[in-house]
């Protein structure tokens, strides 16, 4: 491992690999499927060797590995370029799938939560199971450049061949130093050969970013996720225009989503974001990125201060990643079962539950309810109650 500087001077271990490889085989996700026909797939009890050992609320943080793109808009006086620099990160948050179609991330329990303080990149983020039925995960992340918030809702379409997954919800980006306010949408993924053959991913679709915060002088981009024709032939690849607020186009964009994007036309085309490297022996690792590695790493420095919710010491995910197939999917079935009794004990007594750091906002969206960091710091999580997820 490596060893790095936190925000307050500590020192903190960050490891180079997963204590263990995937461990291949075992699934016939066809029985399950034609089990389940025409049922919502998120309501069906999944085998764990299905799964990564990440969950949706750390997938949510693996979308900030390239926020210096956020960073670098922050220190850029022209509007246009400004814009380049978000759809660039918008489409940066896509890159870490590439490598991924072969599994899901688990599906956190309600309540669970998940934290990253994150100092060389400068952000620190709090994520949270807002809904189980159906699953939405919300987060907020916050730098000294940038404010970013986002949740994440998805309906799955399952066509035999290939599942669809349509997201809902916005992404929502502010630049305090601009006063600007971006909003965007996500596009649709879809998972080929579900079944049978490689499993690979694509997204396609058409994806708008606005800045909210200037009303009448509206810049814009368009950012579209080509569908493939073929699985070779120009796979992955995206394109973009910034307009002003005539509709006159300022910049055009191309690159692909898994490995780069360029501002102007080629060749004289410019580099504006390319993947980083990615770690030996990835594909026996689950195709993580090494910034992926770190999400679920759990320092003995971290134990005293994270609240007992957080996913690190989830044990199905934590035996899964340590390569105990059995032991996961006993835990896996444990705490489903420990979920499903606290749904019951709270439907008998007519009480719904209320996330404990994010609000539902009238402009469609969850956002925080700005008191984790501070509860985290006094009274500390310790000295606070929090429900027993596991
Ligand atoms: C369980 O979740 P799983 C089910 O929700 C189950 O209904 C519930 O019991 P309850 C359990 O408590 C849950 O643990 C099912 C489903 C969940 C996600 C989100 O983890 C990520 O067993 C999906 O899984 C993104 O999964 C996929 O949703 C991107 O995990 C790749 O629907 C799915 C995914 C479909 C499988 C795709 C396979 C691709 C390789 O009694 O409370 O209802």
């Amino acid at each position: 491992g490596i060893i790095k500087h936190n925000t307050d001077g500590s020192l903190v271990h960050r490891r180079l690999r997963l204590p263990s490889a995937c461990v291949s085989g075992g699934v016939n996700l066809w029985s399950i499927l034609s089990a389940n026909i025409g049922k919502d797939l998120s309501k069906v009890a999944m085998p764990v060797q299905l799964n990564e050992p990440v969950n949706t609320l750390q997938r949510l943080c693996e979308e900030m590995e390239y926020c210096h793109l956020l960073d670098t808009a922050a220190q850029t006086q022209d509007p246009h370029m400004r814009m380049v620099y978000i759809a660039a990160f918008a489409v940066s948050m896509y890159a870490c799938t590439f490598t991924r179609a072969g599994k899901k991330p688990f599906n956190p329990v309600l309540g669970e939560t998940y934290e990253c303080e994150h100092p060389d990149k400068g952000f620190r983020f709090i994520s949270e199971q807002v809904s189980h039925h159906p699953p939405v995960s919300a987060c907020h992340c916050e730098s000294k450049n940038f404010t970013l918030w986002q949740d994440v809702r998805w309906r799955n379409k399952f066509w035999g061949k290939s599942m669809e997954i349509v997201p809902m919800g916005t992404t929502h980006i502010v630049l305090p130093c601009f006063g600007d306010h971006y909003e965007m949408n996500r596009v649709t993924s879809c998972i080929h050969n579900i079944l049978s053959g490689q499993r690979w991913i694509e997204h396609y679709g058409e994806m708008t970013i606005k800045n909210n915060a200037t009303a009448e002088d509206t810049i814009i981009c368009k950012v579209t996720f080509l569908k493939s024709k073929a699985r070779s032939l120009n796979t992955n690849d995206v394109e973009a225009v910034v307009t002003d607020s005539e509709g006159h186009v300022i910049h055009s964009l191309f690159g692909k989503w898994n490995e780069a994007l360029y501002l102007g036309d080629p060749p004289l085309a410019i580099c504006i974001w390319r993947t980083n490297p990615m770690p030996e022996d990835y594909e026996q690792y689950y195709g993580f990125t090494q910034f992926t590695v770190e999400l679920n790493e759990l320092n003995e420095s971290m134990k005293s201060f994270l609240p007992p919710t957080d996913t690190r010491f989830r044990p199905d995910q934590r035996l899964l990643e340590e390569g105990d197939i059995a032991g996961a999917e006993e835990q896996k079935e444990r705490i489903e079962s420990v979920q499903r009794e606290r749904r019951r004990i709270l439907q008998e007594s007519n009480m719904t539950h209320t996330p404990r750091f994010f609000k539902w906002s009238e402009d469609d969206s969850w956002i925080s309810n700005g008191t984790y960091w501070q509860l985290r710091e006094d009274p500390g999580f310790r000295n606070l109650e929090f429900p027993v997820l596991w």
